[in-house]
C-alpha cells in the first residue's frame, strides 16, 4: 500500500473483487472520510467472521452487528465499557493483575538470559486482566501452571486472526463446500473461544443468580446485565467478543512498547523516573491503589501515555481503518460517491516522513505540545506545533455520534492538507474515531499504562540481540520473530514487591 501512495499520490482507487475502494493516508484526509461516516457507521465485514455465525447459528456481538441494531447494542455497552466514569473501578482488578505478572517476572527472569517466551507471558497476563475486569474472575493464569482450557483458547484466538487472512480474497462459502482444511481450522478456533467464553459467562451469570456474589468485586458483566438494556444472547455474543479482541491486541502492542523502550536505555531510564515519581502517591498500605490513586497515577504518568501512543504509530494492531461511506465526500479534489469503501492506512500514516519528523525513530515526545518554541515535533508540512498532548482525544465523543470531536475540529479548518488544523486525533488513530471505535479502548490503554509503570519500576529492560524485527500481517499486525528481553530487577527501597 506504502509503494501505490508513492505511485500513485496521496488518494489512489482500487478495485478489490466486485468492490471499489478509496484509499488516503494523510491525516486531514482520514478525518474528511469519518466527517461522513454516518451515525451507523461500518468498515469492511472479515467475511469468514460472519459466516462462523451464520454455519453456528450463532448470535453477532456489536463487533459483527449492522445498522440500528450495533446502534443500540453498542450504546447500551458505551454506559459500562468506555464511558469515562467507568474506568476507575476497573483499575484497582487490572493493577492487582500487574502485581502478580512483577512477581511471575520476578521468578522466572534470570540474569543476561532473555525471558522464555515473553509472547505467551503477556497473553497470559492480558487474558487475566479482560477475565478480572469481564467477570471478576480469577483465572490463575500467572502461577506456574496453567488451566488447559485457558491455553486453549489463547491458542485458538491466534489461530483464528491467523486463518482469516486467506479468507479475505477467498469465499468461506466456497472453501466450506470443498471441506478445505483451513475452513475446518477457522471453525474450531471459534468454536473453541465460544466455548471457553460460554462457559465463564454461564458461571458468572448462575452464581449471580444464586445470590453467592455477595462480597465479590463488581464486574462488567454484572453491571450490563443490571443495567437490562440488552438480551442475555447479546449479551453473551458481545462478552464473547470483547474476551477474544483483548488478548492479542494489547499483548502484541506491549511487546512492541517493550523492545522499543529496551533499545532506548535513555528513554527508558527518563519514564523511570517519571514513573517512580508518580508512584509515591501509593503508600505502602495502599499498594494495590485505590479507583481514585491509580487513576492519578495513570495521569501523572503522561510519557507512559504518550510511549503507548508512539507504539501504535509504528505498531498499530490494523493495517488500515475502513468506512463506507454514508455520504459523498470530496478528498483532494475528487468526489467519492456514498457507498463507496473508503480506507485509511495507518501503517502509510504513522511512517510517512511528510507527516512524521523521523519517522523510524522511536520518540514519545513527539506527543507533547511544543511548550517551550522549540521545533515541531511533527513534520513541518504538518505543522502540528501548538497540539497539546491530550490523552482523551477521539475518546470525548463516546456517546453518541462524533459531532462533538467535529465540532472542535471545524469543517472550515481542513484543508486538502496533511492534517493541518485537524490536531492530533488523527495522527494517532490506533483505536479509530468516532463512535464504532474501539471498544475496549480505554480498558486496553490504562491495562497497558499499568503494566508498563510496573515493569519498569522493577526492572531494567534490555535487548538480547539487535536485529531488526520485521511486522507480518496475519490479519492484525505481529512482530515477524519472538522477541527476546533481559528482564533485570532493580533493587530498590520503595519497590514493594
Ligand atoms: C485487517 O484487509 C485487514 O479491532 C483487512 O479487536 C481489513 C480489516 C478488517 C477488520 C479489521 C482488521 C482489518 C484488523 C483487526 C480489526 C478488524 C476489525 C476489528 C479487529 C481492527 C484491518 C480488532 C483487532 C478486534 C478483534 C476482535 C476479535 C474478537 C475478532
Amino acid at each position: 500500500m506504502a509503494r501505490q501512495f508513492d505511485t500513485f499520490g496521496p488518494i489512489y482507487r482500487e478495485r478489490i473483487g466486485a468492490q471499489d475502494t478509496v484509499n488516503v493516508y494523510l491525516p486531514g484526509d482520514s478525518a474528511r472520510l469519518f466527517m461522513v461516516e454516518g451515525i451507523t457507521p461500518e468498515r469492511m465485514v472479515v467475511r469468514p467472521w460472519l459466516a462462523y455465525r451464520h454455519y453456528r447459528q450463532r448470535s453477532r456481538g456489536v463487533l459483527l452487528k449492522s445498522g440500528e441494531d450495533w446502534r443500540q447494542t453498542r450504546l447500551a455497552l458505551n454506559h459500562d465499557i468506555i464511558a469515562p466514569k467507568a474506568l476507575p473501578p476497573l483499575l484497582p482488578p487490572l493493577q492487582s493483575v500487574c502485581n502478580e505478572f512483577v512477581s511471575r517476572l520476578h521468578s522466572i527472569s534470570r540474569p543476561d538470559i532473555p525471558l522464555p517466551d515473553l509472547s505467551n507471558e503477556l497473553f497470559k497476563f492480558a487474558l487475566e486482566s479482560i477475565c478480572r475486569v469481564l467477570y471478576g474472575e480469577r483465572m490463575g493464569l500467572l502461577g506456574d501452571t496453567v488451566p488447559a482450557d485457558a491455553e486453549r483458547f489463547i491458542q485458538a484466538i491466534t489461530e483464528m486472526f491467523r486463518t482469516s487472512v486467506p479468507m479475505l480474497f477467498i469465499p468461506p462459502e466456497l472453501l466450506r463446500l470443498l471441506s478445505v482444511p483451513l475452513w475446518k481450522k477457522h471453525m474450531n478456533a471459534w468454536d473453541d473461544i465460544f466455548l471457553h467464553a460460554e462457559k465463564h459467562i454461564k458461571k458468572v451469570l448462575s452464581l449471580r443468580n444464586a445470590k453467592d456474589c455477595e462480597g465479590k468485586p463488581p464486574h462488567l458483566l454484572e453491571n450490563i446485565v443490571t443495567r437490562g438494556r440488552l438480551n442475555l444472547e447479546d449479551i453473551t455474543a458481545s462478552a464473547t467478543e470483547l474476551m477474544a479482541g483483548a488478548v492479542d491486541t494489547t499483548s502484541i502492542t506491549i511487546q512492541w512498547a517493550l523492545w522499543e523502550l529496551a533499545g532506548k536505555p535513555e528513554l527508558q531510564e527518563l519514564l523511570r523516573q517519571e514513573v517512580q515519581r508518580a508512584w509515591q502517591i501509593l503508600h505502602a498500605g495502599d499498594a494495590q491503589g485505590s479507583p481514585e490513586t491509580l487513576s492519578k497515577l495513570l495521569k501523572d504518568s503522561p510519557l507512559v501515555r504518550m510511549t503507548i501512543k508512539e507504539t501504535l504509530r509504528l505498531h498499530p494492531v490494523a493495517v488500515t481503518l475502513q468506512r463506507y461511506l454514508a455520504h459523498d465526500v470530496t478528498i483532494q479534489g475528487y468526489t467519492i460517491p456514498s457507498g463507496t469503501l473508503a480506507q485509511a492506512s495507518l501503517w502509510t500514516m504513522g511512517r510517512h516522513p511528510d507527516i512524521f519528523e523521523d519517522p523510524e525513530v522511536f520518540s514519545p515526545k513527539r506527543w507533547l505540545r511544543d511548550i517551550h518554541g522549540e521545533a515541531s515535533p511533527f513534520s513541518k508540512a504538518g505543522s502540528h506545533k501548538d497540539e497539546a498532548e491530550r490523552p482523551d482525544e477521539g475518546v470525548a465523543n463516546w456517546s453518541d455520534g462524533n459531532e462533538e470531536t467535529m465540532k472542535s475540529i471545524g469543517s472550515t479548518s481542513l484543508g486538502p492538507c496533511n492534517g493541518a488544523g485537524v490536531g492530533n486525533t488523527f495522527l494517532a488513530l490506533g483505536f479509530g474515531f468516532g463512535p464504532r471505535q474501539c471498544l475496549g479502548r480505554r480498558i486496553a490503554e490504562s491495562e497497558m499504562g499499568l503494566l508498563l509503570i510496573n515493569i519498569l519500576r522493577n526492572f531494567r529492560i534490555r535487548r538480547f540481540d539487535d536485529t531488526q524485527v520485521d511486522t507480518h500481517f496475519e490479519l492484525i499486525l505481529l512482530p515477524s520473530r519472538p522477541i527476546q528481553l533481559v528482564f533485570e530487577p532493580i533493587e530498590s527501597e520503595n519497590s514493594n514487591l
